[in-house]
């Protein structure tokens, strides 16, 4: 088995996806959490100055979603063809414009433009996306992609409650249902269930 050592922030956001992955496919890891004091020094040696970072072997790989397609495909969670693998792609990719738009809200450093940005997104961005998001899953029995379980569950799962942060809706669960079931359905996967208990819990 690889020597394999995760690294990222003591967050899920846009790591657990990976760890998540990691445990399914039954791969024993270092799940590295740097704190953010840490940060500085361990940034230059990662790829692009950013984590999260997947290291096999001494070999280092970055990019979330990159490690989550690949880790998906080691590990039987990919789609059946490429037209599959298309669909699930594209989906991530509608699911991270999601999440890079209310990034930016988060991320606004000007307090009066971070509000004015989050009531204009909250009233003419996000309830289509999300909509849309949630029509997707349901014609999906339950998934982002396949009409099965996909490596994008495991993106959706790890980062839902930093989305549900960003997007500042405590009630996401009630008014989009599936997005909950979805997430339960895949912390509810056997294979998962040791880091689980192990994993420290977190907020984000
Ligand atoms: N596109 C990258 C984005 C990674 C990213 O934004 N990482 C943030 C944490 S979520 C980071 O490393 N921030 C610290 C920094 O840029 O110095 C990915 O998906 O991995």
């Amino acid at each position: 088995m690889p020597k394999v050592v995760f690294s990222y922030f003591p967050v899920k956001a846009l790591g657990e996806s990976a760890r998540l992955l990691l445990s399914y496919g039954g791969q024993d890891f270092e799940d590295k959490r740097v704190p953010p004091e840490s940060w500085p020094e361990f940034k230059p040696s990662t790829p692009f100055g950013q984590m999260p970072v997947l290291e096999i072997d001494g070999k280092k790989y970055a990019q979330s979603l990159a490690i989550a397609r690949y880790l998906g495909r080691k590990y039987g969670l990919a789609g059946a063809d490429i037209e599959e693998d298309f669909e699930i792609d594209q989906n991530v990719d509608f699911l991270n414009d999601i999440r890079a738009k209310a990034a930016t809200v988060q991320y606004e450093s000007d307090e009066e433009l971070k509000k004015k940005k989050h009531e204009d997104f909250s009233k003419n961005v996000y309830p289509a996306q999300l909509s849309k998001l949630n029509e997707i899953i349901e014609k999906n029995n339950g998934y982002i992609a396949a009409g099965k379980l996909t490596w994008a569950d495991f993106v959706f799962a790890g980062m839902y409650d930093y989305l549900k942060m960003m997007l500042q809706s405590p009630d996401l669960d009630e008014k989009f249902p599936a997005f909950k079931k979805l997430v339960d359905t895949v912390y509810a996967l056997p294979q998962l269930q040791k880091y689980l208990a192990a994993a420290p819990k977190t907020e984000l």
